[in-house]
């Protein structure tokens, strides 16, 4: 059972989408939905979200159905989740528990569990700050001295803050040797793409088609969560390190980006970013700006980018490219399932890879220019000093 409110969140996406994408959710965190639900609301009720006929109401479809889970599309206050499982007498779960518990079942790598256990604790927190002051309201003026609960907060937040700390440490050890990896991945003059969008665009389907490997795809969302990264040819002479990476959403909660910065610099540090986009998808203008916004958010907005318009069996075009003035290739549409169109992706690459290796060596020639007009005298070298040969 779901309740996909109308309100202010989901931006462009209408409430026959946003329900979709709560069923969608939903049944990728392993539920099955009995039934759905959309709810107009402009003002939430502080105490229950929704008016009190509503909840009525829902509860008598909870009965009829036998559901014990009751999913709602928008934010919950700590009190309004507890006063609806009150009211109701079935767990309450709002979209960022839901994407926090998909996220959880997902981690496979080490650093993916600590990253979702990270954001776990961060949200939980910031629930437990304002739980915490909500009873100290009530406490009102009886007195000075903390309550029992309160104690018991305050000792879950010093707990919880200590073991932020302690994943906090670890995760840099794991970015310090990503970043290693990724500077022996420089040395090594690769071009680097990363595969970024809007979850079940088609990433990984794109990733395994380009590199002839077997990533998991699956119609779920964010059936990826780890960064996989693979060398490939584009074309004879031009390699790039692929890489495929978690799928975002739209109000992405705040804790999951934060926790997930490391594994999402991969996309802010690429070369170049390849936008996939489900073609098929009535929402896809809202998924795009979504996308646009967490790229901001994580310092990758000024990558260079190219939009690759996936499931084009599904809309009845033919892969094509449309090229800039300039006649660089900014958008492909192709099939990244028939493969159909993925030469114009390849091509595209190949476009973008040897413009950065004109532009370098360019750039070292310049240098070289420069450095020889700085030095008339070449024999200079040799009256260097040698503080770097002293005989010890
Ligand atoms: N019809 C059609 N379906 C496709 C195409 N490409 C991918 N799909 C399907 O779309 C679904 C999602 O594909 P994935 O490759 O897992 O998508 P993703 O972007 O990696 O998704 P997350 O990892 O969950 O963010 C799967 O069911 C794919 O089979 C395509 O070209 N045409
Ligand atoms: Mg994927």
């Amino acid at each position: 059972m779901e309740v996909a409110l109308r309100g202010r969140q989901g931006g462009a996406l209408d409430a026959q989408d946003q329900a979709e994408e709560l069923r969608q959710l939903s049944e990728s965190a392993g539920f099955t939905t009995a039934g759905q639900m959309v709810v107009r609301r402009d003002r939430p009720d502080p105490a229950l979200y929704l008016g009190r006929g509503k909840v009525d109401e829902i509860r008598e479809r909870l009965r009829a159905s036998g559901c014990g889970i009751l999913v709602v599309g928008v934010p919950l206050s700590p009190v309004q989740q507890r006063n609806l499982e009150r009211e109701l007498e079935v767990a309450v779960l709002d979209r960022t528990a839901l994407i926090l518990d998909i996220f959880a079942q997902r981690a496979q790598s080490r650093e993916g569990k600590l990253q979702v256990e990270l954001a776990r604790l961060q949200h939980l927190s910031t629930r437990l700050v304002r739980g915490w002051t909500h009873l100290e309201r009530q406490r009102g003026g009886i007195g000075l001295r903390a309550g029992p609960g309160e104690k018991q907060i305050e000792l879950d937040r010093r707990m919880i803050g200590q073991r932020v700390k302690q994943l906090r440490e670890r995760l840099r050890t794991l970015d310090a040797q990503r970043r290693t990896q990724r500077k022996a991945r420089r040395r090594r003059e690769a071009f680097c793409v990363s595969l970024v969008g809007y979850t079940n665009a088609g990433k990984s389907t794109l990733f395994n088609a380009l590199t002839r490997s077997s990533a998991l795809c699956a119609d779920q969302l964010f059936a990826t969560l780890d960064t996989t990264s693979r060398r490939c040819f584009v074309a004879p002479g031009v390699p790039v390190v692929l890489s495929d990476t978690v799928g975002f959403i739209r109000d992405l909660p705040h804790a999951l980006i934060e926790a997930f910065k490391a594994t999402l610099d991969e996309a802010a540090q690429a070369d170049l970013l390849v936008h996939v986009v489900d073609a098929s998808a009535a929402s896809r203008e809202a998924q795009m700006a979504a996308v646009d916004e967490v790229l901001q958010e994580i310092g990758a907005s000024e990558v260079p980018r190219c939009v690759v318009f996936n499931k084009i069996d599904q809309v009845e075009r033919r892969a094509s490219v449309e090229t800039a003035a300039c006649g660089r290739i900014e958008t492909v549409w192709l099939s990244a399932r028939s493969g159909n169109g993925l030469e114009l992706l390849r091509g595209a690459i190949a476009q973008r890879a040897q413009e950065q290796t004109a532009e370098q060596t360019a750039e070292q020639a310049a240098e070289q220019t420069a450095r020889q007009t700085a030095e008339p005298y070449p024999g200079d070298a040799g009256i260097l000093p040698f503080s770097d040969s002293h005989p010890t």
